[in-house]
């Protein structure tokens, strides 16, 4: 009998199908894991009223983590947008009371489209009750700035000084994301003694959307496999640089990356990795 390794992501459903919860289950299935979820929002604009975040009660965000739970069971989870300061308590909670240890932790803040997916009075809750229960945390450099009171960054080495930094607040691995940088996209892993850089090539794309969800989905997926840290990091990146190569748009608008790229069209680019270790 197959058995799958079982991984949940507790996140956003983006109805349009790129990023939050489609991502990371269409991620998921490409590597072979078995998916299952957590709503803890939908992701939507009204054409009318404009509402574009409609949140879930509590009660049913406990009830589908018990059911994910009692069901099947965890190997893996990942979260992505939480939204308000209650749900990352009541997050925080039910991991602790499930002693979960392959946690990812993606602090979703804000979306491709400017949407608002974390409230302002929620980043205390983030940082002293849910980053620290994280095996990895995956900001990209907005998430990273906000994390560190504003600091800006502009270069790998402020990236890496960060991932140092945020690595103080109790954390085990901190994966610092340079999507944004100009250049070569550089990520840059702190595990407290040695740092890693994944450099893959710029791609010339704007078709994005839900790239760093899928990332971490990656992440979490093959961890719960059975890869360290650095390996899950390493094999994920490969993933998502190759759905990025491929990422495509149906309308004239920032479209999906392409999840399925791996698997219909092969790896597209090599990752560069190289390690130091911080005087
Ligand atoms: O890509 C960030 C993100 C995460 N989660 C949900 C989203 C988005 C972006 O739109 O909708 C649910």
């Amino acid at each position: 009998m197959i058995k799958p390794p079982r991984v949940l992501t507790i996140a956003g459903s983006a109805a349009g199908g790129s990023a939050g919860i489609q991502a990371d289950l269409k991620t998921f299935q490409e590597i072979d894991v078995y998916g299952m979820s957590v709503v803890t929002a939908i992701v939507a604009r009204h054409p009318r009223t404009n509402k574009n975040v409609h949140p879930q009660m509590l009660e049913a965000i406990e009830a589908q983590f018990w059911a994910a739970m009692e069901q099947v069971g965890i190997d893996a989870l990942k979260t992505g947008m939480l939204f308000s300061k209650e749900v990352i308590e009541k997050v925080a909670d039910l991991i602790n009371k499930s002693a979960i240890e392959n946690l990812v932790v993606d602090p979703v803040m804000i979306g491709k489209l400017d949407s608002k997916l974390l409230e302002e009075d929620a980043m205390d809750m983030l940082k002293g009750r849910l980053l620290p229960l994280a095996k990895v945390i995956t900001p990209n450099m907005p998430e990273t700035s906000f994390l560190l009171n504003g600091r800006e960054l502009t270069t790998v080495d402020d990236l890496k000084q960060a991932a140092i930094d945020l690595h103080q607040l109790g954390l085990q691995y901190v994966l610092v994301k340079g999507g944004l940088l100009d250049g070569p996209a550089v990520d840059v892993l702190y595990d407290g003694k040695v740092l890693t850089t994944f450099e893959a090539p710029r791609i010339d794309t704007i078709h994005t959307s839900g790239a760093g969800c899928t990332y971490s989905a990656a992440i979490t997926a093959y961890l719960a496999k059975g890869h360290s840290v650095e390996e899950a990091v390493y094999l994920a990146k490969t993933f998502i640089t190759t759905a990025i190569e491929y990422g495509f748009s149906y309308k004239r608008m920032v479209g999906p990356t392409y999840h399925a790229a791996m698997r219909t069209k092969g790896q597209a680019h090599d990752i560069i990795v190289t390690t130091t270790t911080p005087s």
